[in-house]
């Protein structure tokens, strides 16, 4: 990823049937209208917005069980967003995905996969998204997205995109943790899933834990795609998504993270996702999502 600047494909992921609330269909476009392009131009980056029209029609689709709420939906849409995003990075672009819910991360993480069989994820979060039918309190995807991604859970999930784990635990680090469930909790430990919480970011500061975490991530693999969840950031500054967590990130700690990731070259495919514009205070949480997506691609203050 040095020297040559990448090409963009903006990949828009208008779904929410993976979270408890409706709106985060509406982060593509809120954060499209928010100054986007305007920002990829500023930046020299070339790029292109795909149509929504890849995602199949899933209106019809009603299969949903109580542990795994409108799986249906899912596994189709998600496996639309595995091709896509495969389709994207084997165009030697960079698959950069607009949710949407996290549950469409099961889809872009899967496509980000197929190209890059020793993938390392970033997953910057509030949640630790590690859920299984058997340990989630809610029955909403969106907290299980990673642990699919782990190869975690029920086979018509972790089957998205192809039936093999698509990435390791031990090149996957989960950042701005907050509220982690007892299974997550469990599931972190068994299978040594890095993750640095809010308590670490205190202690040790924002900087120290992205030197860590970039360090982890990019040993001894072939691509690194960033999951970023704009509820890592404290509601003050991210109030538009649907499950605020007090004490998150602060919005310097944010940027400096996405800084740090844009001198490291180490990313090669991204989401953002959870953004929801019905919550939002005007268009204060899509606007940072446009700001923070810029920083990651190398927007420099100086
Ligand atoms: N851990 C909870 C659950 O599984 C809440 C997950 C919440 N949402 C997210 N994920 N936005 O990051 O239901
Ligand atoms: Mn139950
Ligand atoms: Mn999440
Ligand atoms: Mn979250």
């Amino acid at each position: 990823s040095a020297g040559q600047l990448p090409h963009i494909a903006i990949i828009p992921a208008p779904f929410d049937w993976g979270a408890s609330r409706r709106g985060a269909s509406h982060g593509p476009q809120a954060i499209l209208l928010s100054g986007l392009e305007r920002k990829l131009q500023n930046l020299g980056l070339s790029y292109v917005v795909e149509s929504p029209d890849y995602l199949p029609d899933v209106s019809l689709d009603h299969r949903s069980e109580q542990h795994l709420r409108y799986w249906g939906k899912i596994a189709a849409v998600n496996e639309a967003i595995a091709q896509k995003t495969a389709q994207a990075a084997a165009a030697g672009q960079f698959p950069l995905l607009l949710g949407g819910d996290h549950s469409i991360a099961i889809g872009s993480v899967a496509g980000a996969a197929r190209g890059r069989r020793r993938l390392g994820v970033l997953w910057i979060d509030a949640h630790g998204d590690l859920n299984t039918p058997g340990t989630t309190p809610s029955g909403n995807i969106h907290g299980m997205s990673l642990a699919c991604s782990l190869g975690h859970g029920d086979s018509r999930l972790t089957s998205i995109g192809g039936s093999y784990p698509k990435v390791q635990a031990d090149r996957t680090v989960i950042v701005g943790a907050r509220e982690l469930d007892e299974g997550e909790r469990q599931l972190i430990r068994s299978e040594g899933i890095h993750c640095f919480t809010m308590h670490d970011i205190d202690r040790r500061g924002m900087a120290a834990v992205m030197d860590e975490a970039i360090a982890i991530v990019s040993d001894g693999t072939d691509g690194v795609h960033l999951s970023f969840d704009i509820d890592s950031v404290d509601p003050g500054e991210a109030p538009g998504t649907g499950t605020k967590v007090r004490g998150g990130l602060m919005y310097r700690e944010t940027h400096l993270a996405m800084e740090m990731l844009a001198e490291s070259g180490i990313v090669t495919s991204a989401d953002v996702v959870e953004v929801n514009p019905q919550l939002d205070n005007g268009h204060r949480t899509a606007r940072l999502a446009v700001e923070l997506i810029a920083s990651l691609l190398g927007e420099r203050i100086l």
